[in-house]
């Protein structure tokens, strides 16, 4: 009886060795021509401005009052005015509780990559923007994805990409976390957390 069980704690021990050895010699990928490597992605510091559910924004005009509309089954690509009239210069609330999500995607293969969707349960809808610059006037525009070149990365950061969230279901606080779903069109999905903190 005894004997058995040695076997097997030796048996179990190997296993756990070669599994350990297994995950740390896991980047010789990596040694590939760097012509047939594929993607191979890190997301690191994600973060999520923290924002108010209520949208009770202090930079709110008239042309603020959609914040209950936003809650509904709007179809917010294309309908809303984002180019238009929002001041996105004033980041201090979540006018019309709406908040971004920022972060660095790192390439580190010989394929490029894009990012093409973003999906989080703390907003109705969620889309991939950019900021440009118009008349001194930073204006946020729907893109269709974020190329994350080869070798290379995408910083999703203020004042350019993001990931926005649009009618929050709840509010933002620091020191929360909000899980996002990143769908790569060559890399699937990854989920990463972000902290919600202040800009
Ligand atoms: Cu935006």
């Amino acid at each position: 009886m005894r004997p058995r069980i040695q076997i097997l704690a030796i048996v179990l021990g190997m296993f756990m060795l070669a599994a350990c050895s297994a995950s740390t010699t896991k980047p010789a990928a990596t040694d590939l021509p760097s012509s047939s490597s594929p993607a191979k992605l890190s997301v690191s510091e994600p973060w999520a401005r923290a924002a108010a559910m209520t949208g009770a924004s202090t930079s709110g005009g008239a042309g603020m009052g959609q914040s209950s509309a936003m809650t509904g089954t709007m179809p917010m690509t294309g309908t809303m005015p984002m180019t238009g009239t929002m001041p996105m210069t004033d980041t201090t609330t979540g006018s019309g509780g709406t908040s971004a999500a920022y972060l660095t995607i790192t390439n580190s293969g010989g394929t490029a990559d894009a990012l093409l969707k973003a999906e989080s349960d703390v907003a109705n809808s969620v889309e991939l923007h950019t900021m440009t610059m118009v008349d001194n006037v930073m204006k946020m525009t729907p893109v269709a994805k974020i190329d994350v070149p080869a070798n290379g990365k995408a910083e999703l950061k203020p004042g350019s990409f993001h990931v926005m969230l649009i009618g929050l279901r709840r509010d933002l606080k620091e020191g929360e976390v909000v899980k996002l779903t990143l769908t790569f069109q060559n890399s699937g999905k990854i989920q990463v957390e972000a902290l919600v903190r202040k800009p």
